[in-house]
């Protein structure tokens, strides 16, 4: 056992459910913090974490900076980790002012309650930055990489990026930043293209939905790594024996237009792309039947063209590398969504926390 204390914040978020089994398997106490009330909490969390006694649901929001410094004063953890976010990159273009305080006065929230508190100094503290802070910066892109963020979302966590090392700096916070590229699982919100397309491609096969799945920009090229291996590399920088800042990804990019190619071909599908730009769309290449057409209303105000990492000194001080491929992505999401549409949602969410 451990013995330590983690407080997660957005704890019923992808990360944060997988998370919390990572660090309660090493013997963690694990508090999860989110802005839900606990019914509604109960519903998005798996049984695995509520049904765990060294797990503790709290309700509560990162806006508010006097309830986060009561927390710590009353729970006293050992790890922070900050992934409450306004997470949904082009929701941030129609609400910049909500997610500029939640993203990056949230994060300045949890810094001021550090460095009012005694021991705020012990404290190991994670935040959860983000590749959109590269933007259009050319690809590969490291710790090194100037930032270019491109939307609000970006915006408000480069304000939080450099809160975290200014604080670091300025009153020796033990502060880091995990600058992460996208992550997936069977647990991803379809909000987000990999399982929006993953679960459509199985609705549009299945003959339920006539209508072809709807894309936005088919261009842009993700670096998409397995959620999994974020976790561990979360808690591997703060076990890290300095605060510092790392990125995290696979060093691999692949484009929106190549993801869904590999979904559909996981699923015995061929795919046959013509047109151009608004007016592409993607047929079965043996029936002809159109299964993907281009939506210009889910096109960006400004897009991030290309992100790909470079990973190198979280490998080289951490000994951090992802375990699973890309491959292993887009099966494990594929199979988990084909067992969802039968009716095993709780299930594969069990199943993906213990796996992490
Ligand atoms: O978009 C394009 C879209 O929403 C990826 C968050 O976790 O990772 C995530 O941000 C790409 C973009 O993720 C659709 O325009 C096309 O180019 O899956 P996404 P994201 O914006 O990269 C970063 C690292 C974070 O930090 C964020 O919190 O896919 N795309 N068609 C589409 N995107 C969506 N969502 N839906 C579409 O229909």
């Amino acid at each position: 056992m451990s013995g330590l204390t983690a407080l997660i914040s957005g704890v019923c978020g992808q990360d944060g459910t997988a998370l919390a089994a990572f660090l309660l398997r090493k013997g963690y106490r694990v508090y999860g913090l989110a802005r839900w009330e606990p019914e509604a909490a109960e519903a998005r969390l798996p049984s695995y974490l509520l049904q765990h006694d060294c797990f503790s649901f709290l309700s509560g929001d990162v806006t508010d900076g006097l309830f986060l410094a009561r927390l710590i004063d009353r729970l006293a953890p050992d790890e922070i980790y900050n992934l409450a976010a306004m997470s949904h990159v082009a929701e941030s273009f129609e609400t910049p002012m909500a997610t500029a305080q939640i993203n990056g006065l949230g994060v300045l929230n949890w810094l001021e309650a550090l460095r009012l508190h005694d021991a705020g100094a012990a404290v190991r503290f994670y935040q959860a930055s983000s590749s959109e802070l590269f933007g259009d910066a050319p690809a590969p892109q490291s710790e090194a990489t100037p930032f270019r963020p491109c939307s609000p979302y970006a915006t408000a966590k480069l304000f939080a990026y450099w809160s975290v090392v200014n604080y670091r700096e300025a009153y020796g916070l033990f502060a880091s930043n995990g600058i992460l590229f996208n992550h997936e699982s069977p647990a991803r919100s379809p909000d987000f293209v990999t399982s929006k397309i993953v679960q459509g491609a199985i609705r549009v096969l299945s003959g339920r939905g006539a209508e072809p799945l709807r894309l936005g920009n088919l261009d842009a090229c993700r670096d998409w790594g397995h959620a999994a291996d974020y976790v561990r590399g979360m808690w591997m920088i703060l076990r890290h024996d300095r605060a510092d800042d790392f990125v995290l990804g696979t060093g691999r990019t692949h484009s929106v237009r190549a993801f869904a190619e590999a979904v559909f071909a996981e699923l015995g599908v061929r795919l046959l792309w013509q047109g151009e730009g608004a007016r592409e769309i993607a047929r079965d290449a043996v029936s002809g039947r159109v299964l993907i057409a281009v939506d210009p209303a889910l096109f960006r105000p400004v897009d991030v063209p290309c992100l790909q990492a470079d990973a190198a000194k979280a490998a080289a001080q951490l000994g951090w590398r992802p375990e699973k491929t890309f491959s292993d992505l887009v099966r494990d999401m594929v199979r988990a969504a084909q067992v969802s549409a039968e009716g095993g949602q709780e299930c594969v969410s069990n199943v993906y926390v213990q796996a992490a």
